[in-house]
């Protein structure tokens, strides 16, 4: 397993609609392995490929938070938000690509997914808390779309030209 990179806002990857994964490869199991101990080195509760630089249809996901409760990582090949609620819940949301900036973000409570597991079988959960929020932030990514697009335009570009100097503080250094 490696740990791979991930790229910091603003790029344009992180822009971009992915497309969907058409057969479970070698490499795109390999490519989930990677972005699990990524996520978790990060540390972070999920990771979608684009933040990766891979422009595919997929996300990791483990939102167990309590120390000494065992992992439940899952991974989500061309996962589908299929229904949502219409009670929604503000979350504090965070993006490995958007480090040390955190907003609050408004979002359906609960959401029913679907997805292609690393089983090759479909499968459908409902979800709900921090995973229903985690899972539509993941989701999000594979189209194109960051937490400060829900932020007013002057609260997106505070955080973008933050973000374009830490890149330029790394890129010197
Ligand atoms: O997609 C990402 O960039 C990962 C992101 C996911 C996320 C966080 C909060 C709300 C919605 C989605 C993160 O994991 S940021 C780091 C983080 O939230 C965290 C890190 C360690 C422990 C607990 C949380
Ligand atoms: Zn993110």
């Amino acid at each position: 397993m490696t740990i791979r990179p991930i790229l910091i806002h603003p790029d344009p990857r992180l822009k971009t609609l992915s497309r969907p994964v058409a057969d479970l490869s070698d490499e795109l199991r390999q490519l989930a392995s990677d972005m699990l101990e990524t996520m978790y080195d990060a540390p972070g509760i999920g990771l979608a490929a684009p933040q990766v630089g891979v422009l595919e249809r997929l996300i990791v996901l483990d939102c167990v938070k309590e120390e000494g409760e065992p992992p439940q990582p899952l991974t989500m090949f061309n996962p589908t938000v299929l229904a949502v609620s219409d009670e929604k819940n503000v979350y504090e949301e965070g993006c490995l690509s958007i480090p040390e900036q955190y907003a609050e973000v408004e979002r359906p409570a609960e959401v029913t997914v679907s997805w292609l597991g690393l089983d090759g079988k479909e499968h459908r959960q409902d979800f709900d808390g921090l995973w229903a929020t985690c899972v539509q932030h993941e989701i999000d990514h594979l189209d194109g779309k960051l937490f400060i697009d829900y932020l007013t335009p002057m609260r997106r570009q505070m955080i973008t030209r933050k973000m374009q100097k830490l890149k330029r503080e790394r890129t010197r250094a």
